[in-house]
């Protein structure tokens, strides 16, 4: 069976519209790109190359030239084994550069990665957009932002805290259960009053999985598309790209890359990513052959 090409679901339903305070990105036609800006310290590819807020600020721009079509501002890092990072601090790191990045770039669509409804609202007041929030509504004053807002919302699946996830991560049939954990969070989110079309879903490749449970998500990333919302998935430079290759973390693009076209052809929406530049490459060849396919059948 042909897998399923970019705008294709098994469902047959797209374009999809992703809504952002007074915003739109209209998804379904080919993989975007969610670039990644880490300011922290201790990230575990990219830590403490960012930390200066001119130099994030001027990475941003960057990643925007070379065709992102968000900007990710995290600020705290939830890498297996991080501690977690005080509100105020995470704050201080993200609130200059978004700022700052909003300022420089009035159009650009601009998420903060954040499991802290505080940290939220002062990203949001500064000129976010999206809340990519990596507990799902794990902070009880999350949801009431996200809907007071407008913002847009990331719901990804994690099993445990950043800080023991990986200890022994198990699961009975681990695409079920992810697929019913962010069924659970988007029920909340709609409960609560967030429309449907302000929200995006991700499995969390690497948030409490071992490499046989990413590969299982990874299969089938279409198994994660509840009520035909965009995917999104982040697989840029991870541990489990050194599982496969025998690869240290800086080089670990070409798995990447692969992975990234696997991801494209079975038609997921978006990709949270540190190399854009390459990413889009790929997405827009991607795009252009699976059109060319499908004229081809259709002739
Ligand atoms: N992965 C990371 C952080 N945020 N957000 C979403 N929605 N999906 C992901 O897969 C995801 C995420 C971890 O990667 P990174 O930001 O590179 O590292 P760190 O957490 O060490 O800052």
């Amino acid at each position: 069976m042909a897998a399923p090409g970019p705008g294709a679901d098994g469902t047959g339903q797209g374009p999809r519209i992703w809504r952002f305070r007074d915003r739109r990105l209209v998804l379904g036609r080919r993989l975007r790109l969610m670039g990644v800006l880490n300011v922290t310290p201790d990230s575990f590819s990219d830590g403490g190359e960012w930390l200066d807020p001119e130099r994030a600020v001027a990475h941003g721009r960057t990643l925007l030239a070379e065709g992102a079509s968000v900007i990710d501002v995290g600020g705290e890092s939830t890498r297996p084994g991080a501690a977690p990072v005080a509100a105020a601090e995470e704050i201080r790191r993200v609130v200059p550069v978004i700022r700052a990045l909003r300022r420089a770039a009035p159009d650009a669509a601009l998420s903060v990665d954040t499991r802290k409804a505080a940290v939220a609202a002062a990203a949001l007041e500064a000129g976010a957009d999206i809340v990519n929030d990596v507990s799902a509504l794990g902070d009880p004053g999350m949801a009431e932002l996200v809907r007071a807002t407008g913002a847009g919302l990331v719901l990804m699946h994690m099993r445990g805290e950043p800080a023991t996830m990986q200890a022994d991560p198990r699961y009975t049939d681990v695409r079920a259960e992810v697929r019913a954990f962010l069924a659970e969070r988007l029920d909340r989110a709609r409960a609560a009053g967030i429309a449907e079309d302000r929200i995006v879903l991700d499995p969390g490749i690497g948030f409490g999985k071992r490499t046989p449970h990413n590969l299982a998500l990874l299969a089938r990333p279409e198994a994660f598309r509840l009520r035909n919302r965009p995917l999104l998935v982040g697989l840029s430079r991870k541990r489990l790209l050194g599982a496969l290759t025998g690869r240290g973390v800086g080089d670990r693009l070409a798995a990447g890359l692969g992975l990234l076209a696997w991801l494209a052809l079975r038609g997921a929406d978006l990709a949270r990513v540190h190399d854009v530049a390459a990413s889009v490459d790929i997405a827009r060849v991607l795009a252009i052959m699976t059109a060319q396919e499908r004229r081809d059948v259709g002739a």
